[in-house]
């Protein structure tokens, strides 16, 4: 097992992971940017590193930096957490390199998902559902017009680079994806040095459907439950809950064990998530796969008292997982809340500012993860999300309401919050009814 783990990240994830190693006996170091200095994660782990100023590019993605902070304090292992280097391959391949434990999933397959059309193919290849479109990126527009022709319109232009919605563009008509494709192919370039553009079907009106999965270097690979993740705003996911309302026992099966499928046929190890796009016809497709711990990984923890985080320290140290894929027992329902430093009146602009007062909800099934203190200023260099306000219950209408007490007692000032917005959303029929999609936000929130 590692002696000492340096988490390569800030804020409420890089809390999450010294508090798991805390109760493993496991040393941490906290690396931090100057305006950083007096952040929780700091203050909790054993040893520190300032490793450079403000700007995320000057110090939570300097590869160098990071490295160094490792060298200096003997780590032997490095937590990326989520965002910043989570998902760059590179990275992975430069931890390996200085002997460094990366824990999270090989370099080969971070790159193999990351290109989101190889991801489709390996997919396809693998048996997994996938949406119908083109086979890999389309070479040029008479190409795209023959396939859109053959699967029908409306289609949608992606970014094999892209993923998350960014550089997406839908057609309904012939000429309306010419145009598409040259934007999103300029687009692509421009955002991620790879204009290589895709062609699918397009989903009207799709849920979000996640499996959370980990694998082992014993080639054991499970899936621990999906979550529903359809409240989105400009493809930020706002609102999770597991298990899905839109997924009953036989569909639950059927995509857990596509999941599984698709996992194994890279050879999937430590923690990853399936994301699939579920029609109103409950049959699912494969959208992509994240290759990090995922934000709303508390809301799967809360149904099966898996601890996430130990089970990706446990997986990158060699061990076997001990449990077995019948054994995982799923126990009621969570939903999780981002609460963001944004003003919903002002278009979720971000509210950056000092925490004047910060009262936390509690009780029964009530958990938050959350780096924030009274006092503490949130900067605009970073994520502008400052607490997950995640809560359990036995049912889902028991759980709407534990919610929407928590949000009640949930007091933040000096700053902008997301609170109304959640506070909205489970008060509106049709979240209680469970009728979500896509366009929930847009559709029922902000008319
Ligand atoms: C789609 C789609 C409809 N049809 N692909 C958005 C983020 C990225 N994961 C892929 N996304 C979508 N891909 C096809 N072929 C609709 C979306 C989408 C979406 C998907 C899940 C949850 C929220 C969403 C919000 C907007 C668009």
């Amino acid at each position: 097992m590692f002696r000492k783990i340096l988490i390569a990240n800030r804020g409420e994830i890089a809390l999450r992971i010294i508090r798991a190693c805390r109760e493993m006996g496991i040393r941490t170091v906290a690396v931090y940017s100057k305006s950083d200095r007096d952040s929780l994660h700091v203050r909790y782990a054993d040893e520190d590193v300032c490793i450079g100023p403000e700007a995320s590019s000057d110090s939570y993605l300097r590869i160098p930096s990071i490295i160094s902070a490792a060298e200096i304090t003997d780590a032997d292992a490095i937590h990326p957490g989520y965002g910043f280097l989570a998902e760059n391959a590179h990275f992975a391949e430069v931890c390996k390199s200085c002997n460094i434990a990366f824990i999270g999933p090989s370099p080969r397959v971070i790159r193999l998902m990351g290109d989101k059309s190889k991801a489709k193919k390996t997919m396809r290849k693998a048996g997994v559902p996938i949406i119908p479109g083109s086979e890999g990126p389309v070479k040029d527009k008479d190409e795209a017009l023959a396939i859109a022709e053959k699967i029908g319109y409306p289609v949608i232009v992606k970014a094999s680079g892209g993923g998350g919605g960014r550089g997406m563009r839908v057609a309904h008509t012939n000429v309306r994806l010419v145009n598409a494709l040259m934007m999103a192919q300029t687009e692509a370039e421009a955002s991620f040095g790879n204009p290589e553009v895709y062609l699918e079907k397009y989903i009207e009106q799709p849920r979000h459907v996640e499996f959370q999965m980990l694998g082992d270097k014993h080639k054991q690979v499970f899936q621990i439950g999906e979550r529903d993740c359809t409240i989105q705003r400009r493809y930020q996911k706002l609102i999770e809950e597991s298990p899905s309302p839109a997924v009953n026992d036989k569909l639950r099966r059927k995509m857990g064990e596509a999941a599984i499928k698709g996992a194994r046929s890279v050879g999937y190890e430590n923690a990853g998530t399936m994301e699939f796009l579920l029609d109103k016809d409950d049959k699912f497709y494969f959208m992509e796969m994240n290759t990090r711990l995922q934000v709303e990984h508390p809301v799967t923890e809360m149904v099966t008292g898996i601890d996430i985080v130990k089970e990706q320290i446990r997986i990158a140290a060699g061990e076997k997982l001990s449990f077995k894929q019948d054994a995982i027992r799923f126990e009621g329902v969570a939903i999780e809340c981002r609460i963001n430093a944004e003003d919903p009146e002002k278009n979720f602009m971000p509210s950056p500012g000092t925490i004047t007062a910060f009262n936390l909800p509690g009780g029964p099934g009530v958990r938050i993860d959350t780096h924030v203190y009274q006092g503490f200023s949130i900067s605009p260099y970073y994520d502008s999300m400052i607490a997950k306000l995640i809560v359990h219950a036995q049912t889902r209408k028991e759980c709407i309401m534990r919610m929407q007490h928590a949000l009640d007692e949930f007091v933040i000032e000096g700053v902008k919050t997301t609170i109304p917005l959640h506070q909205k959303v489970f008060q509106s029929e049709e979240f209680m009814r469970a009728k979500l999609y896509t366009d929930f936000v847009e559709s029922v929130l902000e008319k």
